[in-house]
């Protein structure tokens, strides 16, 4: 029997990126086959098409994988590309789905989230272009689940994921992939392998990827210790595992302090990490954190170096509350620059239209045209490249950059787990208050503009309102607001600060101190600490 009837289930509404709940939600009865059967009903040109299927291998990854391959031999897909044991990061995903034209893919990740039976599950489509589905698509798929009757999965023996081959069930042909090599073969037309080859194997330059037990494991060890020539022990925590070795695979200074550990006190020239689907980085010179806003500007202005790049930029983009470093060097060479809402789906036609090249989140997201997700490894090799290139340290690099743009001071901080109701109402209040900010100060800073962010994307039109509130203050210093869209339990409160110090001005400070008397303006703005009962937020980026 292919046809099994259900109801909607509430709760399938898609947040930033995808639909993101705990494992033991998505194991309710009918709840992943409803969501799966949405997506395929708001495809309806994809009978006999291409879809694409892989994960980022954490716990449930390889049973929504066969019940996924069940439902669209019923649907009538013509071929599934399959990664090998189910995995396939996010870029690689993209870089799949664009190489092979598929009507879409299926990403199954809650990206940085933990994993586990009791941690946290996600699936997301992306579309033929290869990037996660636009918001009208991910409308579209929403509606689906609202209105559902029926499912459609086929009887059929399980796929043998781990071996690469093809084989058919019912006019399904189903190919199980390498999962590396397409990428790989994509980075090494972008890169100059031997410049950064010559680096690594120099013997001076000493490096560490840690791939936090996630995705990126067999992605880094292929490209930097096979290709490459960095030493085994270079890539650590490379086993992808489904539950992250217990570990939170978020590439930041609080998770991945094995990594920072190492770089400290084995004083390693370059450290990066990546997160539970590969699309993340965070990447570290000696002694020497920088910043995800700063290196998106960075390898902007450095992007010459990197042999894609080198006829230069078609323009940039950047989120909302990403610093406005990226700004400077858009004005220097030139570019256009676009502020996007949070989330990468709002740059997928400003690269379809071929607007921007490169772009970036504060969020540790960094990509460019080559695929349509931001991508972890590729940030890497940018850097390794732009270092190889220009026999420069990281560090160096980083303060050459603000000694000529100034330095965009930046920081976040997340209130985890506060009350979805408490935290609503406290926007709500700011929302109400707004438009009677300018010219009221605040721990002795005067407001010049409030707002809610808004954004018409410039190629197809589509609005998308209500994407955080922000502060401008009288000395550049901006304050956002905003409540993730990724979280899987209560809300989570971000709050974000830039402030821009000239280049004639303090370069060395520490974030958090040079941030003060902005962090004291919003807290006797919006009584972060009186609302929240936090005295301090839970993770500072
Ligand atoms: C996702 C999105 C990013 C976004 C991030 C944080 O990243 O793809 O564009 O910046 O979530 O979103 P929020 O602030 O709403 O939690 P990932 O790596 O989790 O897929």
């Amino acid at each position: 029997m292919t046809q099994h009837t259900t109801q909607p289930i509430s709760g399938q509404k898609p947040g930033t990126s995808g639909l993101r709940k705990k494992v033991k939600v998505f194991q309710q009865a009918n709840y992943l086959e409803n969501f799966v059967q949405s997506i395929f009903n708001a495809q309806p040109n994809c009978a006999g098409e291409r879809l694409v299927v892989g994960g980022d291998g954490r716990y449930f990854n390889r049973e929504a994988i066969q019940t996924i391959i069940a439902m669209a031999v019923a649907n009538g897909f013509g071929e599934l590309i399959i990664g090998q044991g189910g995995i396939l990061s996010t870029p690689a995903a993209s870089c799949v789905i664009r190489k092979y034209p598929s009507c879409g893919g299926i990403v199954l990740s809650a990206s940085h989230n933990p994993g586990g039976p009791d941690e946290d599950f996600g699936i997301k489509f992306n579309g033929s272009n290869g990037g996660p589905a636009t918001e009208s698509m991910t409308e579209v798929i929403y509606q689906e689940t609202l209105s559902i009757t029926e499912y459609l999965k086929a009887d059929i023996e399980p796929i043998n994921l781990d071996l690469t081959g093809e084989s058919k069930r019912g006019n399904t042909v189903i190919r199980v992939i390498d999962s590396v090599a397409d990428y790989v073969e994509l980075m090494r037309s972008l890169f100059d392998f031997d410049a950064m080859r010559a680096l690594i194997t120099g013997g001076e330059f000493k490096l560490c990827f840690d791939a936090m037990h996630a995705v990126t494991g067999p992605y880094a060890k292929e490209i930097l210790v096979n290709q490459l020539g960095a030493s085994q022990s270079s890539v650590i925590n490379a086993e992808p595992k489904e539950d992250f070795g217990g570990h939170h695979p978020d590439p930041n200074l609080v998770h991945a302090a094995e990594l920072v550990d190492r770089v400290k006190t084995q004083g390693l020239d370059f450290g990066a990490a990546s997160d539970g689907d590969g699309d993340r980085n965070m990447v570290l010179g000696r002694n020497f954190y920088i910043n995800p806003c700063d290196s998106l500007a960075l390898l902007a202005a450095q992007s010459s170096h990197i042999p894609a790049y080198a006829e230069g930029l078609a323009g940039v983009a950047r989120s909302m509350p990403t610093s406005r470093a990226l700004d400077r060097v858009a004005a220097k060479l030139k570019l256009d620059c676009y502020e996007t809402p949070t989330g990468w789906k709002f740059f997928g036609n400003l690269m379809d239209d071929a607007r921007i090249t490169f772009c970036g989140e504060e969020s540790f997201g960094t990509g460019s045209s080559h695929v349509r997700e931001k991508d972890g490894l590729w940030a890497v090799l940018c850097w390794l490249n732009i270092l190889a290139s220009s026999g420069q340290t990281a560090a160096d690099l980083m303060r050459a950059h603000w000694a000529e743009y100034g330095r965009d001071y930046f920081t976040r901080h997340d209130y985890e787990g506060v009350d979805a109701d408490a935290a609503a109402e406290m926007l709500n209040e700011l929302r109400g208050k707004l438009e009677t900010l300018a010219g009221t100060s605040f721990a002795g800073i005067e407001v010049a503009q409030a707002d809610e962010f808004s954004y018409t994307d410039p190629v197809d039109a589509t609005v998308s309102k209500g994407q955080g509130l922000r502060i401008l203050f009288v000395n550049g210093g901006r304050v956002v607001l905003r409540l993730s869209g990724t979280g899987t339990s209560g809300a989570t409160l971000r709050v974000y600060y830039d402030q821009f110090e000239p280049a004639s001005g303090k370069l060395e400070q520490n974030p958090q101190e040079a941030l003060q008397p902005l962090i004291r303006a919003a807290d006797a703005l919006v009584g972060i600490t009186a609302k929240t009962g936090r005295n301090a937020p839970d993770v500072i980026t």
